[in-house]
């Protein structure tokens, strides 16, 4: 039992949540190291949503609102950390939710299927591996695509996952909305808009941006992509990691 009057109380929750995951068996050992990685990365942005990563969340929500079809692309990690607000976002957002994993086997798809279906979502993709299409160029599991989801998606959002993944969904047309605390990662690098910061600040934020910008017209939404660089996101992340701090 953690103690609520412990300094690192959230950041120790979100451990127990992680080790839990991969005790049920449906997070890939692998998973636990990539959430050390950030872990770090978000002790050095302050473990805080900068005001850099607000703006890239509302871009994000307008590119959700305006994309014919979107899908939240999710593994062991975001499911761990984040499934109900997942749910959530995708019911906001008339968003499809599908499982693409690494790591994947039959019995990690079918307790994360489970996951999503008890919090009354019943639609998850990425489970039925005989329609399964892939997608070229890439080497791993994580080719799998479902038909109407992410195969022919406009609008992937990807998180907690570094990789070749998003260079080619790019390459096939796809915008990509990253979720990573790591400003340096190959999909953060790659994706329309990144969003450096931790996937349980950002989600909960995405729904709160999802029912402010929903009665905007089409032009507004536009014009917050028109006025979005990723390029500038980045650097200006990259500024939030300054080592000053120690003051
Ligand atoms: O469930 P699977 O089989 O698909 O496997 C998933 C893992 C996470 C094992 C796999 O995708 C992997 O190895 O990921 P990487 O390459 O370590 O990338 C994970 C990225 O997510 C890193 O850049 C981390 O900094 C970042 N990250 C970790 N935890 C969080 C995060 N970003 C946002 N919020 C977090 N809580």
């Amino acid at each position: 039992m953690i103690p609520k009057s412990h300094p690192r109380y959230k950041s120790l929750i979100l451990r127990e949540k992680i080790k839990n995951a991969y005790k049920e068996g449906y997070l890939a050992d692998s998973g636990m190291i990539a959430h050390g990685r950030g872990e770090a990365f978000d002790y050095l942005i302050g473990e805080k949503t900068t005001p850099t990563s607000k703006n890239a969340i509302k871009t994000s929500v307008a590119m959700l609102l305006l994309a014919k079809n979107p899908v939240l692309s999710v593994n062991g990690n975001s499911t761990a950390l984040a499934a109900k607000e997942i749910v959530d976002l995708a019911n906001e957002t008339n968003s499809k939710i599908e499982i693409n994993l690494f790591y994947r086997t039959k019995k990690r798809v079918e307790i994360i299927s489970k996951i999503y279906e008890n919090l009354g979502y019943n639609n998850i993709l990425g489970n039925d591996d005989k329609n399964l299409k892939y997608i070229d160029n890439i080497d791993s599991p994580r080719a799998t695509a479902s038909e109407e989801g992410i195969y022919s998606a406009d609008l992937v959002l990807v998180s907690l996952e570094d990789g070749d993944r998003a260079e080619v969904l790019s390459d096939n047309g796809k915008k990509i909305i990253a979720i990573d605390l790591n400003p340096l990662s190959r999909t953060a690098k790659i994706a329309d808009i990144t969003i450096v910061d931790n996937i349980v600040r950002t989600i909960p934020l995405m729904i709160e941006y999802t029912k402010k910008l929903k009665s905007k017209d089409n032009k507004d939404l536009k014009r917050i992509i028109d006025d979005f660089s990723n390029e500038n996101n980045i650097k200006k992340s990259l500024e939030h990691i300054n080592l000053d701090k120690y003051n």
